[in-house]
């Protein structure tokens, strides 16, 4: 690939910071307040557009109801555009009331099922209020022990769900699920993996896509082989990058396992260029969203990181000669295959990046940028040290 049509690729990526990595929020033992961290969902989308100020390519801000609510979403979307960037996925929460103790969706109380889809309906409309394209439905339904609950029941209770939600959505919006392997649940979790995920969406209709969060797999688990999988459905619609060593870690993508990284986007950028119209129109609309809650790292330098790690993957994987590769795929050649991955991997793409940010008036190293601007002190002093609620919550 020459220079301009990598840099022309460049320019289109996008990657959307959640509100919620800019509160304060911790783990299960501590939330360490960090000075300055964002108040509100005001403070949250100026933290935002300070980390696309810096990087180009982090446009959009994801928000979770009730975390982010507020009365007036015309006037949010304003002040937002106000600042430089968009209102991006919805969250919808249903998880945190006192009703959900045995689910949500899936509780065996139709009443509760029915405030949960109520909640689920209220954020579609604020949806078309903020003008996003997307419904991120994460569910901590499930159960703890064997024989606490029917699964089957519980499957169909889901199902039912996700098609409400699904037809409720207006002209040109998604439904994205995330699966995850465990947690809050222990036992059974009611959207479990990928393949669960994958039956619903299509069970549902064309506008449901399967949301993969990097954390939310078994150590082990090929996650590139799942994204070339639903990209070649139709069906993948997003991601949550973080970076993980044990299970939900929710840290700074590319942390951990950078060369895993580097093969999801590479099976991306295959599928971009896909003959087949399906598989390209759906890597084209994939939703890159960051899904991190840091607990002692500044939320806004964390956050840059993680755009620019995901930069860097895509960049690299940009860089696979491809025409080599089908070569070696085709001879058997399995060590010429495998090295092609890795002359683009180990390439070092800072001073191409360094080159493309120049060229479009960014700073040429965002993150020192960020740390000699003088911002984090600035909202330090403005913002002070808020107790440490708001984000993600606090456990006890
Ligand atoms: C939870 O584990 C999921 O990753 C959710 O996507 C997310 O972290 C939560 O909804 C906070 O917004
Ligand atoms: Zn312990
Ligand atoms: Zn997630
Ligand atoms: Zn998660």
């Amino acid at each position: 690939m020459n220079t301009e049509a990598l840099f022309s690729a460049l320019d289109r990526q996008r990657i959307e910071t959640p509100s919620w990595g800019y509160g304060n929020s911790g783990t299960r033992f501590k939330t360490f307040a960090a000075p300055g961290a964002a108040r509100d969902v005001y403070e949250k989308i100026e933290d935002a557009a300070e980390v696309h100020r810096l990087s180009g390519i982090a446009p959009s801000v994801a928000l979770h109801i009730p975390w982010d609510a507020v009365s007036d979403y015309g006037e949010l979307r304003a002040f937002a555009e106000s600042r430089g960037v968009t209102l991006g996925a919805i969250n919808p929460n249903v998880f945190q009331d006192d009703r959900y103790r045995l689910g949500s969706v899936t509780h065996p109380d139709p009443a509760v099922r029915e405030q949960a889809l109520a909640h689920l309906l209220a954020c579609v409309e604020i949806l078309r209020q903020t003008g996003s394209r997307d419904l991120s439905l994460w569910f901590a339904d499930g159960t703890n022990y064997a024989g606490q609950d029917d699964l089957r029941a519980r499957k169909r209770r889901l199902r039912d769900a996700l098609a409400r939600v699904h037809d409720a959505l207006p002209d040109g919006a998604r439904l994205l699920l995330e699966y995850k392997l465990f947690e809050p649940a222990f036992y059974a979790t009611d959207a479990f993996d990928w393949g669960a995920a994958l039956a619903h969406c299509v069970a549902v209709g064309e506008r449901a896509q399967v949301l993969v969060d990097l954390g939310h797999h078994a150590p082990g688990v090929n996650i590139e082989q799942i994204v070339a999988f639903l990209l070649d459905e139709g069906r993948l619609g997003g991601f949550h990058f973080n970076a993980r060593r044990y299970a939900d870690d929710d840290l700074i993508v590319g942390t951990a396992n950078p060369f895993e990284l580097f093969c999801i986007y590479a099976e991306l950028v295959s599928a971009e260029t896909a003959a087949d119209p399906l598989v390209r129109d759906t890597a084209r609309a994939v939703a890159y969203m960051i899904d991190q809650s840091h607990n002692i790292e500044p939320k806004v330098e964390a956050m840059l990181q993680s755009v620019l790690n995901c930069q860097e993957a895509y960049a690299k994987a940009l860089l696979i000669d491809r025409e080599r590769l089908e070569e070696a795929q085709q001879a058997g050649d399995v060590l010429e295959a495998h090295r092609t991955l890795t002359d683009a991997f180990r390439t070092d793409v800072r001073p191409l990046l360094a080159e493309w940010r120049r060229a479009r008036g960014l700073p040429e190293d965002p993150i020192r940028a960020h740390r000699v601007s003088g911002y984090a002190e600035r909202v330090a002093r403005e913002r002070g040290v808020a107790a440490a609620s708001g984000g993600f919550p606090v456990h006890s």
